[in-house]
């Protein structure tokens, strides 16, 4: 099983690369922030839980990420591999995706970081505000998405690196040119 995790700050392209990826390899995708909006599209007492706090471009509790991926990997248990994109967020939710994996006999394989600038950060999440009409893709809510990333997701690079699992990729160019990047760093 490859356990891939796309890392980065939001709107660096880690849904639009996992989707690609995952076609690509046949693995599983997992986006949190899709499951969640899922849950609050279909008005379910998890989506009335965290309308508001994911609105606010808050962090969900670890508790409740903590078991819907519990969840994600028992319902997938024969899966080939994963790409995670968009957890884990804290090092609390880190140190259970490695408890885990250890249960299923398997671990993080890979860590790949996007890296890209703040100013073009909020230029692409502006962008698809006028596209999708994200709720937490004003203005304001996008500052606060970066101040809990810089306060609580970023961390994890340290994390990581010293598991020597985490390579860096450029983020910034043409979406087919990150992937071919991404690629070459998977060794499949
Ligand atoms: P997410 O849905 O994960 O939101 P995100 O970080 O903005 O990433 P996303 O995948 O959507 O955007 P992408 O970078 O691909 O999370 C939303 C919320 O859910 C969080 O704020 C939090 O409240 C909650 N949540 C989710 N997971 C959680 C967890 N583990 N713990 C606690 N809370 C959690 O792309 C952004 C835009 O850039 C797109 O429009 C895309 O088309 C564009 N783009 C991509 N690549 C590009 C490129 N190369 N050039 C130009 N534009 C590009």
């Amino acid at each position: 099983m490859f356990n891939l995790i796309l890392f980065g700050p939001p709107g660096s392209g880690k849904g639009t690369q996992a989707i690609k990826i995952a076609e690509k390899y046949g693995w599983v995708h997992v986006s949190t922030g899709d499951i969640l909006r899922s849950e609050v599209s279909q008005g379910t007492p998890l989506g009335k839980k965290v309308k508001a706090v994911m609105e606010a471009g808050v962090l969900v509790s670890d508790e409740l990420l903590i078991d819907i991926m519990e969840s994600v990997f028992r319902k997938n248990h024969n899966a080939g591999g994963f790409v995670l994109d968009g957890f884990p967020r804290t090092l609390n939710q880190a140190k259970e995706l490695d408890k885990m994996l250890m249960k299923l006999g398997t671990k993080v394989s890979l860590v790949l970081s996007l890296d890209v600038d703040e100013e073009e950060l909020v230029k692409r999440l502006l962008k698809r505000a006028l596209e999708q009409g994200r709720k937490d893709d004003t203005e304001e809510v996008i500052k606060n998405r970066l101040v809990q990333y810089h306060q609580h997701t970023k961390l994890l690079i340290e994390y990581y690196k010293k598991m020597k699992l985490l390579k860096n990729i450029v983020g910034v160019g043409s979406i087919d040119e990150i992937f071919n990047t991404l690629c070459q760093s998977i060794p499949r």
